[in-house]
């Protein structure tokens, strides 16, 4: 999978792309990065790439030919490749939306700043506006780097054999359940016994439950989406009769 990301601030990416998933990945090439800076395509002395909106108001307006010319310099790779803006006003990013960009070949991503970018680069060349939440941020950098950490785990052999998605918040559509590891005891509290019990089966159950009671207790929501067994709605019933 290849990213390449479009930015007037390049410097931003350099420590995420060499730690952790994200620097390993692209250390053992399951991942390929590309940082265009947005800057190197503006004209005139200054080099701006931004300007005073149209109609008044505060701040300033990202200016469509920099991002335009910048643009069209990204070589694309064969095969599927997407270009998306980041901006409050694009559809929600969730889970789904990874796994389905982690099936591209190249996905380019958009980073504004200022109040946001010329209406018109939405005509040239971007094919999704993409939000990573309904708050208002300084720039699209941070949401690429998440959208960039969200697939990036989700590309094959990125996470190893130690490691699978199955288990994640939002995997199976439901909250994850809650995890421990040594000490056994801390601060007086003990690690749940069915844990230490090597009883697969009551593990699995627990930790079943333990998920469906988080879920109904913070994000409701989740379940009417989520694929429900016969034996979650079982659960289900029993921690609504029980609160
Ligand atoms: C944002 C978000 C976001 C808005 C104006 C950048 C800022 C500034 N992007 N999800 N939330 N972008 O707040 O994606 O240009």
């Amino acid at each position: 999978m290849r990213f390449d990301i479009l930015t007037i601030f390049p410097g931003m990416f350099s420590a995420y792309l060499e730690e952790g998933i994200l620097g390993r990945a692209i250390s053992r090439e399951l991942v390929k990065v590309g940082i265009v800076n947005i800057r190197d395509f503006a004209r005139g002395p200054h080099r701006t790439t931004d300007d005073r909106p149209y109609g008044g108001g505060d701040g300033m307006v990202m200016k469509a030919g920099p991002i335009h010319r910048a643009l069209k310099s990204v070589p694309r790779v064969k095969g599927r490749s997407l270009v998306a803006l980041l901006t409050p006003q694009g559809e929600k990013f969730h889970q789904a939306v990874a796994w389905e960009l982690a099936r591209l070949e190249q996905l380019i991503l958009v980073c504004g700043r200022y109040e946001g970018v010329d209406e018109r680069i939405r005509h040239l060349g971007i094919d999704r506006d993409i939000s990573v939440g309904d708050y208002v941020l300084s720039g699209g950098e941070l949401p690429a780097l998440v959208i960039m950490d969200a697939v990036t785990r989700l590309i094959p052999h990125v996470l190893g054999g130690e490691r699978s998605t199955q288990e994640d918040s939002f995997e199976n559509g439901l909250l994850e359940y809650p995890q421990y590891t040594r000490p056994r005891v801390f601060e007086d509290m003990e690690v749940p016994a069915v844990l230490l019990s090597g009883n697969h089966e009551k593990i699995r159950l627990w930790r079943r439950t333990e998920s469906l009671k988080r879920t109904l207790e913070r994000r409701p929501d989740l379940l009417k989406e989520a694929a429900l067994t016969e034996e979650d709605k079982g659960i289900l019933a029993e921690l609504k009769k029980h609160p």
